[in-house]
């Protein structure tokens, strides 16, 4: 249908702009909004890093981070810390929920995103692409710097099992 061929286009045209938007440390999709995204530095050779982020769903239907993905990890993981007998210890989680109105943080000592298999070290100051899934079969690709953090505090000097993440 020729006359199909003109509202096509434009609408691609006018999506353009969304989806370069969303190459940032801060982006938005319809429904989430993320952030102060970053990657931590850490020494080279090191096996992991982890991403962190603030992630505010607007709307009015849970949602919940099921996936993510990068260039720089070969392989990625969403993960929680928790006290098992009063040790931290990191767990790997199928889901990070995403109560519909909340705000939820990804920081040291709680909720983050495990990279392994890293293709390069990430130094300060590099800048590496994230893609995060949704359940509602939703992604949103973002570049997230790469900065020092501070280690989760420790009460008592206590290091858990996977301290530094
Ligand atoms: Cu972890």
């Amino acid at each position: 249908m020729r006359l199909s061929a003109r509202p096509l286009l434009l609408r691609s045209l006018l999506s353009l702009p969304l989806s370069l938007s969303l190459l940032a440390a801060a982006a938005q999709a319809d429904s989430l909004s993320v952030e102060d995204a970053h990657v931590r530095a850490v020494p080279p050779g090191s096996p992991t890093t982890a991403a962190f982020m603030t992630l505010t769903n607007p709307g009015e239907t849970d949602l919940a981070l099921v996936g993510g993905a990068s260039p720089l990890a070969g392989h990625l993981e969403l993960h929680n810390h928790v006290m098992v007998d009063g040790v931290m210890q990191m767990r790997r989680v199928e889901a990070i929920p995403l109560p519909a109105g909340e705000t939820v943080r990804l920081a040291p000592g709680g909720w983050h995103l495990m990279m392994f298999e890293l293709a390069a070290t990430p130094a300060e100051g590099e800048r590496v692409e994230l893609t995060l899934t949704l359940d509602s079969g939703e992604s949103l690709t973002l570049e997230a710097p790469v900065q020092r953090v501070q280690p989760m505090e420790m009460k008592g000097g206590e290091k858990g099992a996977h301290s530094g993440h």
